[in-house]
């Protein structure tokens, strides 16, 4: 059975009183799609059934035991779907996948679109089985199913101006019911820096433990960068743009003074609510240390070489 992280802390990553105001005024108004986070068990995890074609390990995977698919399907965080742990599960079968392009364009040589389909087929797809770490504490170990983001820049020449990457969820009002309220800026953007971007261990996700990616952990495609913490992975991606300057990312916007543009995994720099120092695996009762970098730092710490990550959070 699934162990949910105690209430000891908010049950949303969003943050401005006015939103959590909002909030309460519709659970107070008795709108259905609203469910308090104390609840009861989230709605059952769908397994969406359909295998992905062949997969061969990767690099990079941790051998520590994955949590349950049901862990990892019925609670997460995909705001377009509703502020609750178990929203994404109960509202994202509203969610279509095909047809999906994905747009790729900002400081490129040319703009491009592509069909899903096609970029299934740009490289063998790998599994990867990486730690995943919220800034709220909790924490999972998944077998994702992808291929290294690097694998876009053979297909886009960049400028010479690209230094930063910005990632675009879809944010359509019609399949995604939560868009219509102010709980984030939509659509959802991310941002990475180019080398960050590019680095091996960045991986695009279309599946996860054997399976096509389930709608409410971000079907049909969607990041992950293991050594950040999850709000990084933008899901359900629509557009990609390479741009000069540091983005504005959704939860910069929301609040700059909790989340920075970098959000590395560090036990060592506290969030304003949550403590960083310490996390609890989704089905596990005992907490663990967090690891800097979420354990990756052999692979990613010389990237940081030279900066101020308390500064640069
Ligand atoms: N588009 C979009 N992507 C998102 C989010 C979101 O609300 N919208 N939530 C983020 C957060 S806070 C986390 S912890 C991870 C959760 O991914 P999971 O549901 O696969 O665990 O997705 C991230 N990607
Ligand atoms: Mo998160």
């Amino acid at each position: 059975m699934l162990i949910r992280p105690p209430a000891d802390h908010l049950p949303s990553e969003i943050t401005p009183q006015a939103l959590f105001e909002k909030r309460r005024q519709l659970i107070l108004g008795g709108s259905a799609l609203l469910v308090g986070a104390s609840g009861t068990l989230p709605a059952t995890a769908a397994s969406t059934g359909e295998k992905l074609g062949k997969t061969r390990p990767g690099p990079f995977s941790s051998d520590e035991k994955p949590t349950s698919f049901e862990s990892m399907t019925s609670y997460g965080n995909f705001y377009e779907f509703g502020p609750d742990k178990d929203s994404p599960a109960k509202n994202a079968h509203r969610l279509r996948t095909r047809p999906w392009t994905l747009t790729i364009d900002g400081e490129v040589k040319q703009a491009r679109t592509f069909a899903i389909e096609d970029i299934l087929n740009w490289a063998p797809l790998e599994e990867r089985t990486y730690r995943l770490r919220c800034v709220e504490g909790w924490s999972a170990v998944v077998p994702w199913i992808g291929f290294p983001f690097a694998e876009l820049l053979k297909r886009v020449d960049i400028t010479g101006n690209a230094k930063f990457v910005e990632f675009w969820s879809l944010a359509d009002r019609e399949q995604m019911p939560y868009i219509r309220l102010p709980l984030l800026d939509w659509p959802y953007v991310e941002g990475l820096r180019l080398d960050e971007a590019m680095h091996p261990l960045t991986l695009f996700a279309v599946g996860m433990y054997g399976e096509v990616m389930p709608k409410q952990n971000g079907a049909p495609i969607r990041l992950i960068v293991p050594w950040k913490y999850g709000f990084k992975g933008a899901k359900s991606i629509v557009r990609i743009r390479f741009v000069e300057k540091q983005p504005q990312t959704a939860w910069i916007k929301a609040a700059p003074d909790e989340y920075g543009f970098y959000s590395n995994v560090n036990p060592d720099v506290p969030h304003k609510r949550w403590s960083q120092s310490q996390e609890r695996r989704l089905g596990e009762f005992f907490k663990r240390k967090t690891l800097p970098f979420n354990g990756y730092g052999e692979q990613v710490a010389n990237l940081y070489s030279g900066m101020d990550l308390r500064k640069h959070f």
